[in-house]
């Protein structure tokens, strides 16, 4: 998929960008239910507020039982990063439209994957927010960073995306964006709070220099992009009857990908899920877990011997087709 100039101008611009139809209902139905029931101790939403309308004792219950990690994720949520072992929610990775978007935004065709995260809230028991609407601005390049931001914006900041599962309105708590803000932190350096890599504002009421926060609503399908360096903040659900999700994966250019290394749990390599997953992805999201593509002179009959004992049922014919090619 091919981003137009227009696309492309925003996203310079403004430091963020939604883009509609990436994914088909067919991807992310399946990811929504299973991000739900995830979320839900194995219920869906309807059954989750049903259950609440008759007994929401129970559900707090088991809500303050959920370690705090786990509530990105959910009220009860469990599988909370890539690989989650969710395989629809895993899945949404292996669409090329995405990642030929995530290129064009890092200007690159040589991105890396740096983590995948459920992200996801819902309304009866949402704490994630601030108390007072001017609190709570932050940038994430602290999260995933050591070094503070670079001048150079486009080089050596990350990319983060949501994969919208469900439609987010302005009543279902959408993120707020200061517009622009990722170009102009050299006017908010020693005026912040935040160490390192990160930045978080005490009072925007101080930063008059920037735009007023505009929310990021979407709809099912499309994908929410932002730099790492955007002034962002939560914002409390207008209508407490909703839920808000998405499935998360961030990227970075493979050349400052050591800059951003990430705070965050990396893809588990050793685990199950993570040798399922990519078993069954394709050489191109392989790569961006850091394999080398077809073609590569790691790529022998010996070591392809290798990764068909390291990764039960993978497919090494592009590899083995490739091997003394281009
Ligand atoms: O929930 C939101 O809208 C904001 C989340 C946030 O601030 C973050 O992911 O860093």
């Amino acid at each position: 998929m091919q981003l137009s100039d227009e696309q492309l101008a925003i996203w310079r611009r403004d430091g963020s960008l939604v883009v509609p139809d990436v994914f088909p209902p067919e991807a992310y139905e399946p990811a929504l239910e299973a991000i739900e029931r995830n979320a839900y101790g194995g219920l869906t939403y309807t059954e989750y507020q049903a259950k609440w309308d008759e007994n929401p004792a129970e559900i707090r219950e088991a809500y303050e039982k959920t370690p705090s990690m786990q509530r990105m994720a959910g009220p009860m949520g469990k599988a909370v990063h890539f690989p989650t072992g969710l395989e629809p929610v895993d899945s949404l990775l292996n669409n090329d439209d995405y990642l030929d978007i995530g290129s064009q935004l890092l200007a690159t065709p040589e991105i890396r994957l740096g983590y995948g995260q459920i992200f996801f809230r819902e309304g009866l028991t949402d704490t994630r927010h601030s108390e007072h609407p001017w609190q709570g601005y932050h940038i994430d390049n602290g999260t995933n960073s050591q070094l503070p931001p670079h001048p150079d914006w486009e080089r050596y900041h990350y990319v983060l995306s949501g994969i919208i599962v469900h439609d987010i309105d302005d009543d279902g708590a959408p993120m707020l964006i200061c517009p622009g803000s990722h170009k102009q932190l050299a006017s908010l350096f020693g005026h912040h709070q935040g160490r390192a890599g990160g930045l978080g504002i005490a009072d925007l009421r101080e930063f008059k220099q920037l735009t007023e926060p505009v929310p990021v609503t979407a709809k099912a399908s499309s994908v929410a992009f932002r730099s790492s360096y955007l002034i962002h903040a939560a914002q409390p659900f207008a209508n407490k009857r909703k839920q808000r999700g998405w499935m998360g994966f961030n990227f970075r250019r493979a050349d400052t990908a050591e800059w951003c290394f990430t705070t965050r749990p990396i893809p588990g390599w050793g685990t199950p899920q993570y040798l399922n997953f990519v078993a069954k992805t394709t050489p191109r999201v392989r790569h961006i877990l850091g394999w080398p593509n077809p073609g590569d002179s790691y790529y022998t009959e010996e070591s392809l011997e290798r990764l068909a004992h390291a990764y039960p049922g993978i497919d090494l014919v592009p590899y083995r087709n490739a091997i003394g090619g281009s």
